[in-house]
């Protein structure tokens, strides 16, 4: 494979160029107080509602900085990073499109029976080859492929849930493992919001313990469980011993979940949702045309700067991590720079918004499978399927500062951390017994090929850890 061996940091240039040109600003303020407000507002509504300029994610976050050091009510101490969103101002005036057609995959269906030897329980993300994984990436007009929920494997619902969720068209989904977070009501929904969207709170059954004992849990006279907005769906039997992992099946796999979803915005279980849902579609998917939408991450755009920053945080093994990127690399996926079709290689995951056609549900799938094969870091496997299915699906990658005005953060109650996420060697993990049992097995399967000579990219260690 041909590496054109740049360095990383491809997209400081761009960003020097924007900041240079916002250092002229200050000098407005001496003419006048107003006009030099009205500037910012303007630049800030031009900056911010392009779509298309992936570098101004960078002039956000300085116009954010900016904002907040001229509020004099603001405590100076963090910056919001948080721009305005372009949505349009009144719900009821949307007008819902047709859904779109399905171009390349006409027929997508779904392995649900994994190949095992007697004794071993099945997989939830069953037994991939390495081989079924590779003709999994190419796209054809009938295409059957692994997507998690491989029979008698877990991640099981209630009846009276499977009975719900057949109505639900258009769903706001978020998830709760492993206790200590309790649901965050969504402010700003509109009448017809509430009535359009199901809210539905996945949660294990650690985490529903805990929510019945912080919150008032509503019963309704199905036997359906409610916190407020949201209607709480338990899955039993987690499939995977890292709570991680198991937060991504709902995450990801949201098609497979609900099935009769036609849209679905995924937020994380510590994110509230403060603009109305319907908007989020409209302008996110509908304005443009797309069937999938996301942020760029805040700080990194190449897998191998992210990857960089996951070690150094322990937020997965580190020689684990090494071994995807590896992976990665040897399988042709460069480092970001400014000539990709992506913006990023990099999402911020907190916020999935979906059109569920079958290039949508098969880039789902596809990611959950290195997801299940790898590690749990989802965003160091969004970047590759997104460059293995090349213009076959066309994300909205947008500014960073307006996923920062979709929700308010809430800090998790307590973080999960797992023992392996400190494991500095292999020897570590297995002579610690740290080595999951169902999920990241590819991580311990041999490679068809060597991988010993693999040098990853070089990094710059140029931008901020969050
Ligand atoms: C889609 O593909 C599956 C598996 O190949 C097949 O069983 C099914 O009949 C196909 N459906 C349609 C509508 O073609
Ligand atoms: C699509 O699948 C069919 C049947 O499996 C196969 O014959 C055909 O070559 C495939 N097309 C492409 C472009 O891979
Ligand atoms: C939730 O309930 C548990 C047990 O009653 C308690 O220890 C904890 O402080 C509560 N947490 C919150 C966030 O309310
Ligand atoms: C865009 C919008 O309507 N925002 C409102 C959301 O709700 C909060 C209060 O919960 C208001 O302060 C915002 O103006």
């Amino acid at each position: 494979m041909a590496r054109r061996g740049k360095g990383g940091g491809g997209g400081a240039g761009v960003g020097d160029a924007a900041w240079r040109r916002g250092s002229a600003r200050p000098r407005l303020l001496l003419v006048s107080a107003v006009a030099w407000a009205l500037l910012l507002l303007a630049f800030h509504l031009w900056s911010c509602a392009s779509p298309s300029a992936y570098f101004l994610s960078a002039l956000c976050r300085k116009d954010g900085e900016v904002v907040r050091a001229l509020d004099p009510m603001g405590t100076p101490s963090k910056p919001l990073h948080r721009c305005s969103i372009p949505v349009a101002d009144d719900p009821d005036a949307v007008v819902i499109p047709k859904r779109t057609p399905n171009a390349i995959v006409k027929n997508l269906s779904y392995i649900t029976v994994d190949k095992r030897d007697k004794d071993s329980p099945p997989l939830f993300g069953g037994r991939q080859t390495w081989k079924q994984r590779e003709e999994s990436f190419k796209l054809n007009a009938t295409m059957k492929v692994h997507c998690g929920f491989m029979k008698n494997s877990g991640a099981d619902m209630d009846a009276v849930d499977v009975e719900y969720i057949q109505k639900c068209k258009f769903v706001v989904a978020s998830g709760i493992f492993d206790g200590y977070d309790a649901p965050h009501q969504p402010s700003n929904i509109s009448l017809r919001s509430q009535k359009l969207f199901c809210f539905l709170m996945v949660v294990d059954e650690v985490s529903f313990d805990f929510i019945e004992q912080n919150v008032t849990v509503k019963v309704d006279s199905a036997g359906g469980k409610w916190v407020g907005i949201w209607r709480l769906v338990t899955l039993h039997r987690p499939p995977f011993d890292e709570p991680r992992r198991n937060g991504k099946v709902p995450k990801i796999l949201t098609h497979r979940l609900f099935p009769q979803a036609w849209y679905s915005i995924w937020i994380d279980g510590k994110m509230e949702l403060m603009v109305d849902p319907l908007l989020i579609l409209e302008r996110y998917l509908w304005r443009g045309k797309y069937t999938f939408a996301v942020a760029v991450h805040k700080h990194h755009r190449s897998i191998y700067e992210e990857g960089d920053a996951i070690k150094r945080r322990k937020r997965y093994a580190r020689p684990l991590v090494d071994l995807q990127m590896k992976i990665y690399y040897h399988e042709g996926m460069e480092p970001w720079d400014e000539t990709k079709r992506m913006p990023s290689d990099i999402p911020e995951g907190a916020v999935l918004i979906r059109e569920h056609t079958t290039i949508t549900d098969l880039f789902s799938c596809l990611w959950f499978n290195e997801v299940n094969l790898f590690t749990p870091r989802d965003q160091l496997s969004f970047g590759y399927v997104a460059h293995r299915l090349g213009d076959a699906l066309k994300f909205f990658m947008f500014p960073n500062c307006e996923y920062n005005s979709l929700f308010i953060l809430h800090r998790h109650t307590r973080e999960h951390s797992s023992k392996v996420e400190w494991a500095k060697t292999i020897d570590e993990i297995l002579k610690k017994g740290l080595k999951e049992s169902r999920g990241g097995l590819g991580l311990w399967t041999p490679y068809p090929a060597d991988l010993s000579s693999v040098e990853l990219p070089a990094v710059k260690r140029t931008s901020q850890a969050s």
